[in-house]
Order: C-alpha cells, then structure tokens, then sequence
C-alpha cells in the first residue's frame, strides 16, 4: 500500500444522487429508480432522473474542483451503467462515461477515488432475491471485476462499499431506502451478504492488480457510517443500551471486517430475535481480507439511553435530545465525538489508513440573485469537523484525509431535493452551479493546509 507524502483533501458525491441520466447509453433501472416511482416514498416525488445532470456537465464539475484545489475526488460508479442485467458482459457505452470522467480528473491534477457501490443496485438483481440472497455478493465480485479492469489502469483508490448499515438497515428492516422492504430478518442477511461480496470483491481487486503489476498503487477498503454512541449515565441500564447500539451500528462492521469475528453479543441477541446472520465456513475470512483503508462517514453521535424493549423483543434505546445546535437533518452538531472516534477507531482496530469519506452538513440555505449562498453554518461545521479530524491526527491517529459531502447539492435520498449538502449550490431550474461561502471557506482551508505541510515537511 502506498502511504501519501499528504493528507489528501477532497469532496464526495455518489451517482443516483448528482448523475441523472437514468435512460441513456445502456443504463437500466436501480433500486432507487423502482422506490422513487412508488408514491409515498420521497419528498413531493422527487426522484433522480435529472437530478444535477452531473452526465452531461462533467467537466464542468470538474473544472469546479481543481478551483477549488482538491486532491481527490470521491464519487460512486452506478452499478446498472456499467453492468445493466447485474450479471454478464459490462455495458461499453456505460463505462466509457466513467472513462472520461477519470482522464478529465487526472489532466486536471485531481486523484480519482472510485466506489463500487453507493446504494443503486440493478433492478434485476433486487427482483432475483436483493442483498438477502447470498447469490448477490457474487455478482458484485463479478461488477467489480468489470469495473477494476476497465479503470484500474487509471484508478488506484477503491472502496467497495458505502455504508452497509443503510443498505441493510435502511433498506431492508425500517424501509425508509430502496427497495423498501420492513423484514428485519432479510436485513441481518443482508448485512452478512454486503459484507461477504465487499470481501469477495477486495479478493478480486487485489488479484486482478497483481496481475497487472498494479499492487505497490493500489489501496482498496470501504466506507462505513459510525456514529458514537455515548451513554445517558453510568447507570448498567444505560450502558448496556449504548453498548448494544454501538454493537448494532458499528461493531457489527467493524468487527468482522477488521478482527474476523462478529461481535458476539450482537450475533448471539440477533439469533434470539429470528434475525440470525446467515454465515457459513469461511466467510469470515473472506469477509477480513486485509483492508489498507477504512473510509469513515462521520455526521453526528448520539445520546443513549435505556427504554423498554420495542416490537418483537427488539432493543429500543432512547435517543436523547442535547441541548446542541442541530442541521436541517435534525442532526446534532458534536465535533468532539469525532476525535474521540477516530482515536478509538485507531487504538481497537489498528492497522487500516483512515480517512473521512464524508463529513458534512443540510441547511436552510437561501441563494441571493446571483444564486450565491451566505452559508456561515455550513463553513463553521466543515471548520469544527475539520480541526477535529486534524486533532486526531496529530494525537497520532492514522488519518490520512478528509472529503467534504458535498460537492453539490444533490437527490437527498428520501428527502429528495428539500435538504441541501453541498458546498456548490445548485439551482434544479437552470442547473446553474454557484459556490457557497462554504465551499470558498474550504478552498482557503485546503490551501492553507497544503501549505503549512509543505513547510513543516510534515508527512
Ligand atoms: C450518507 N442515517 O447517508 C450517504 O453516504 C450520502 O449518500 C448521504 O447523502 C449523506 O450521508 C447525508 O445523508 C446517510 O439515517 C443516510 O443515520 C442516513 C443516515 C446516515 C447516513
């Protein structure tokens, strides 16, 4: 694995959220497409069929980042573009778009940081089963083969998946995120077939670069969404909640991906429930592959405390509301817990490179005339997350760098287009794009950081 001479800085998006698109050169129908057509499902219906027409506007968007001065730029391939049956031959017309992308990036200076899967699963695949079915994590072994070797050769940064709790969880048990489905029982498949398929698909990837001499360059890991979760009291009631939350949403992943065994408590209370993960011989080493980063989608923590047992003896933990300011997602702004994570992360599963694949903030933005947004909030919270992050590091946390969500405002999953993410305003009437505050707040900040590593030599 390579180790960058600096902390690499960047901006995310995914593709449902910024490509549109969805009917041209061979793409077929996602999941997101399927749950956007079901009424009831988005904010006024909105769905990603234009969405910021990123397709058409690349370059532009492009051109935005190397103003801005990024590294790297992190962004998702849609699965049903590059592979449209979800199995079979890759779809040339789909990949040559991703193709372009990549050689406009690297003229511009800027690093391509390629997910696999960002939530757009092919509609087919879904009707075959979805990610309850252990077939689909072959298949994505099979898509990632397609995608590494057309790209490979360019692209040194893989991540297989993002964040497998909302797939899982979101998807499949509250049904809040395509395909919609209320089974808590395929959900907990479904987290051991996303975890096995990103192991098979690490597998793939490693052995596809070996063979082309590409093994020195190539980093490959995943993303996950952890979010601390901090105990109400010492009381052995309230620590058991937030042990069990944390079991739930972080070591769940983290566990099997970074130590080759699921956390027991979690495992044996999921097997109680009628929710038992489907393991079978030797997925659990498939499953921990050696990983040289994990990519860590940072947002909020949470406040726990115990409540009465829920639906079906599910745990059901209060979240308790602190007296902290809140994002338009109604997400409490708490950047110290980012710190404290991160060097969590780094003394309990050490090894991998981390990096911040997301960090960011929705609000209330209003655009002036010229579509410009004051968005002071939104410079504050990439600010505060920003120090955070550097103060793990310089406690000696191996964090290697920090991508912003968003570029553009973009298709909010099921809030639509009514929350607001990016640092790039983006009027859905023109498709004008206009930096905010927020996004020359970061240009100066990434500046002056390169800056100060330049002179201190830091690495
Ligand atoms: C992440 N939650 O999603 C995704 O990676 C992005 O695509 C998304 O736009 C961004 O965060 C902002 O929401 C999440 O309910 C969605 O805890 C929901 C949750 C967490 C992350």
């Amino acid at each position: 694995m390579t180790q960058h001479a600096n902390f690499l800085w960047g901006a995310a998006t995914s593709s449902y959220q910024i490509e549109g698109a969805v009917n041209e050169d061979g793409r077929t129908p996602s999941i997101w497409d399927t749950f956007c057509a079901t009424p009831g499902t988005v904010t006024d219906g909105d769905t990603g069929a234009v969405a910021c027409d990123h397709y058409h506007r690349m370059p532009e968007d492009v051109a935005i980042m190397a103003e801005l001065g990024l590294d790297v730029y992190r962004f998702s391939l849609a699965w049903p573009r590059v592979q449209p049956d979800g199995t079979g031959a890759g779809n040339p017309a789909g990949i040559a778009f991703y193709d372009r992308l990549v050689d406009e990036l690297l003229a511009k200076g800027i690093r391509p940081w390629v997910t696999l899967y960002h939530w757009d699963l092919p509609q087919a695949l879904e009707d075959a089963g979805g990610w309850p079915s252990r077939d689909v994590a072959y298949r994505f072994a099979d898509y990632a083969a397609i995608a590494y070797e057309a790209l490979g050769d360019r692209v040194s940064q893989w991540t297989t998946l993002n964040e497998p709790w909302c797939s899982a969880v979101l998807g499949y048990m509250t049904g809040r995120h395509a395909p919609g489905r209320q089974d808590a029982r395929a959900a907990t498949a479904a987290v051991h077939h996303l975890l096995l398929g990103h192991g098979l698909a690490v597998r793939t990837i490693r052995d596809l670069a070996a063979a082309n001499g590409r093994s020195d360059a190539l980093e490959v890991g995943i993303t996950l969404n952890l979010a601390p979760k901090l105990p109400a009291s010492d009381s052995p009631a309230d620590l058991a909640a937030a042990h069990w939350e944390d079991g739930f949403a972080n070591r769940l992943y983290l566990d099997p991906l970074l130590r080759g065994e699921y956390p027991a408590d979690v495992a044996d209370r999921l097997g109680e429930l009628g929710c038992p993960l489907p393991v079978q011989d030797g997925d659990l080493e498939t499953i921990a592959q050696p990983v040289d980063v994990v990519g860590v989608n940072y947002y909020s923590s949470q406040m726990v405390a115990a409540a009465p047992t829920g639906q079906n003896g599910w745990p059901a933990p209060a979240t308790l509301r602190r007296d902290v300011p809140r994002t338009a997602m109604d997400w409490e702004v708490t950047p110290g817990a980012l710190t404290d994570l991160l060097t969590r992360l780094d003394r309990e599963y050490p090894g991998p490179a981390w990096y911040i694949t997301e960090n960011g903030a929705a609000y209330a933005d209003t655009a002036d005339e010229t579509g410009y947004v004051d968005d002071a909030e939104r410079a504050e919270y990439l600010r505060e997350h920003i120090d955070a992050t550097l103060e793990a590091r310089d406690l000696g946390v191996n964090v290697r760098g920090y991508f912003a969500w968003s570029l553009l405002d973009n298709f909010e999953w099921s809030f639509g287009y009514d929350r607001r993410f990016g640092i790039v305003r983006v009027d859905y009437d023109t498709l004008e794009r206009t930096p905010k505050r927020s996004a020359r707040y970061y240009a100066e900040r990434v500046a002056a950081e390169k800056k100060a590593a330049a002179e201190t030599g830091r690495l």
